[in-house]
Formats: C-alpha cells, structure tokens, sequence
C-alpha cells in the first residue's frame, strides 16, 4: 500500500486516540522508525498489523476498524484530489467511476499502485451490484469507502455483502441500495 494510505490511518489514529497511541502502535509492531512518507509502497502486511493493534486497542473486531478506516480516508483521498471528485455530481456517477475514472487517474498520479478490480452493476431493484477482487482482501476498506461517498454526497444508503472471498467467493459482491439521494 502507499504511504498515503498509511498517512490517512496515522491520521485517523491521532485523531482518536493521541500521537501516543500510533507511536505505541508502531512500537508494538517493529515499526518504531518506519515513516510512511516517501512515493514507494509499504508492505501490506505492516497495514495489517497496525489494523490489528487498532482492534486491540479498542475491543473492536478488526473487520469494523477497516471498514471506519474506509470511511475515513475516503474524505482523506477526497480532500486530497478534487479535480477527480469534482467530475461527479452524485453518488450514483461516482461508484459507477471507481474504475474507470478514479482508479485509472491514481495510475497516472502514484507510481504502480495496488488497487483492486472492481465493476459495478445495475440490479433490477434499482441497486448498485459492486464487485470486488483483490489478494489484499480488503472488501471491508471497500465498504467504508463506499459509506464515505454517501456522506459526501448526503445520500442514504444501505449496504449488504451476500458473497465474500473471506467467505471463499472469488470475488466479493457488494450490494448498494440509495435510500435517499441527498
Ligand atoms: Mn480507491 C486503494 C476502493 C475511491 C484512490 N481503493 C483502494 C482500495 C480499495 C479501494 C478497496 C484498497 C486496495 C485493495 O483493496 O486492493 N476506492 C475504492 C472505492 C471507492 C474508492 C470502493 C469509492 C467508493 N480511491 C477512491 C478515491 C480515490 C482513491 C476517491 C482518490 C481520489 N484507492 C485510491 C488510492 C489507493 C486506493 C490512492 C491506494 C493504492 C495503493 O496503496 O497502492
Ligand atoms: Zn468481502
């Protein structure tokens, strides 16, 4: 992961918790020295501990870190690039974005980043069919991201998640219902 993504769970673990709470963090997991602020990629692995430790630190399951995670650097990645959030004008444009717009503007901008594939498809109820793959896993971090664009845009929404690859399915589904749109 790039340290962007790092520099967001800094942020959000400060916010919540103090500077002395991520320098225990890094602390714990061998990462005393580790500053996440060159272009390169970290070891997804090191995001993984700290989740873990978060999760400790909290009693909260690590599932539901990742996905307050997700919501919170969706405003961290957004504040960060509005020329990308200023081409959508609702929710509904920008998750049908993910991957054709979005992502394919971090290509050009970060150097070989790791991003998941992902497709979305109209059900026939009116609801947003999101896939998700990725060997990282992190449907849940997907989830958050997706919340995170809901608040942005004041739409309601409501998720499920019938089909998991924690669960073995090749590919997660995640399904996107807009409640109320703003
Ligand atoms: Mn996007 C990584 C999904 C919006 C920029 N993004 C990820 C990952 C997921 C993801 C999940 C974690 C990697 C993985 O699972 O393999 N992203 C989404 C979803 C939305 C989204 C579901 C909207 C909803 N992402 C955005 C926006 C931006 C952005 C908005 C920036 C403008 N995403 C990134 C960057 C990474 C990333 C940057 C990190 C890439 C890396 O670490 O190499
Ligand atoms: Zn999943």
């Amino acid at each position: 992961m790039k340290g962007v993504i790092f520099r967001a769970l800094e942020q959000l673990v400060v916010d919540k918790l103090g500077m002395a709470a991520w320098n225990n963090l890094l602390q714990h997991h061998g990462l005393a020295e580790q500053v996440y602020i060159s272009p390169k990629s970290y070891p997804d692995q090191e995001l993984m501990s700290l989740v873990g430790g978060i999760s400790e630190a909290l009693a909260i399951p690590a599932d539901q870190v990742v996905k307050m995670f997700g919501e919170y650097l969706f405003g961290y990645l957004a504040n960060r690039h509005c020329a990308i959030m200023n081409q959508f004008v609702n929710f509904q444009e920008l998750i049908f974005g993910i991957d054709a717009v979005i992502h394919k503007e971090v290509i050009k901008l970060y150097h070989e980043p790791n991003l998941p594939a992902i497709r979305v498809e109209q059900g026939s109820q009116g609801e947003l069919n999101v896939f998700y793959a990725s060997k990282r896993q992190l449907c849940w971090c997907a989830e958050g991201l997706i919340v995170g664009a809901a608040k942005y845009f004041n739409t309601r929404i409501s998720l499920q998640h019938p089909e998991c690859m924690h669960q073995g399915a090749s590919e997660c589904r995640i399904v996107v219902k807009v409640e109320d749109n703003g």
